[in-house]
């Protein structure tokens, strides 16, 4: 049995790519695997200093998505980050791991800085991360693509931990599914689908209107060859839309090309919507079922079985470095 953690940002609306790209594999791993910790990890996102309304809702809203995607809660525990210090407390620890130099150097970190200004938040964010897995001592973190560099940090921190002081943490796997792993914008397809995109009409969000997804996938842009043919290089545009239909339909690229290799651009543009949109319609309609009272449950009774665990590595923590 695999100890499985993963997070999401409460940074705005729950897209396409979180969802191919990370919540679809939860939601596999939770069927198959009986220890996951599924994190909103809202501490992350203060890094963009978000209003205190909407950071309110998009926590809420994310715990809701989850939930309706179809997490097993018997074998996951899904929480909030902020209600759980130890992440904070282990990550102050963790940050005497690592130097100021790897920090520098992350991809995430030198394209965000240059939006935000540059906060140390924004800088030792990667550390928080590496915390945030380590906690729970998991060794299996499905993430998508854009994450690659910040988990190899994770695995340095807790080497070096190890080396200084025992062999506390296990050295963390990154996992993703066959295809979905790094989802375009649909109107940049150089850029990745994201929260935060100037472009909305690049991103589909999870409850987007049917209509709006199919003028998204419409309005998609592609190339002039009209061949449904995968080159991610000389082709992004329609790379992307076959990358989408592969991982919402479980099929690998190459049976995708086959599916499609006498449709014009036109029709393969309606079948990814199509198949998008009856892949979202549940998570919608679980997302408005949700009550309250449903969330409050979940909440409590998940938060006590991420603080026992939390606890139990801080203990071995203290006792290995002499400050229990
Ligand atoms: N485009 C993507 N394709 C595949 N996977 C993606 N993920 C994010 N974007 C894509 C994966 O979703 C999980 C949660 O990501 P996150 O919300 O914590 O952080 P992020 O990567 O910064 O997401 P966004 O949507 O791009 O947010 P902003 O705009 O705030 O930066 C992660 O597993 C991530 O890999």
């Amino acid at each position: 049995m695999n100890t499985v953690f993963s997070g999401i940002q409460p940074s705005g609306l729950v897209h396409l790519g979180n969802l191919l790209g990370a919540i679809n594999n939860w939601v596999k791993l939770s069927n198959e695997n009986s220890k996951n910790y599924f994190c909103i990890v809202d501490l992350h996102s203060l890094t963009g200093l978000p209003n205190k309304n909407d950071l309110k809702k998009s926590i809420n809203d994310t715990l809701k998505v989850l939930v309706a995607s179809g997490i097993n809660t018997k074998t996951s525990v899904i929480y909030t980050q902020s209600n759980l210090q130890e992440h904070a407390y282990l990550s102050w620890i963790l940050s005497n791991f690592c130097q100021v130099g790897e920090l520098q150097r992350m991809t995430q970190f030198k394209e965000k800085a240059s939006s935000f200004g540059t906060h140390s938040g924004l800088l030792t964010y990667p550390i928080l991360m590496a915390s945030d897995i380590l906690i729970h001592k998991a060794n299996e973190v499905p993430v998508g693509d854009d994450q690659t560099q910040h988990l190899e940090l994770t695995r340095n921190i807790a080497e070096r931990f190890n080396t200084n002081y025992g062999e506390i943490f296990p050295i963390p796997e990154k996992t993703s599914g066959k295809s979905g792993a790094r989802l375009m914008s649909l109107r940049h397809p150089e850029n990745k689908m994201s929260k935060s995109s100037d472009d909305i009409n690049g991103t589909i969000y999870f409850n987007d209107e049917k209509d709006n997804i199919l003028k998204k996938f419409k309005s998609s842009v592609t190339d002039s060859e009209n061949i449904v043919r995968y080159d991610p290089k000389n082709k992004p545009g329609i790379s992307n839309l076959i990358e989408i239909y592969a991982a919402v339909n479980d099929k690998e690229i190459s049976e995708t090309e086959k599916e499609f290799e006498n449709s014009q651009y036109g029709e393969f543009k309606i079948a990814v919507a199509e198949t998008v949109i009856d892949y979202l319609d549940p998570i919608k309609k679980n997302f408005d079922d949700l009550t309250s009272d449903n969330l409050e449950d979940i909440v409590v009774s998940n938060l006590k079985s991420a603080k026992d665990s939390a606890q139990k590595t801080i203990i071995e923590v203290e006792e290995a470095l002499g400050i229990s």
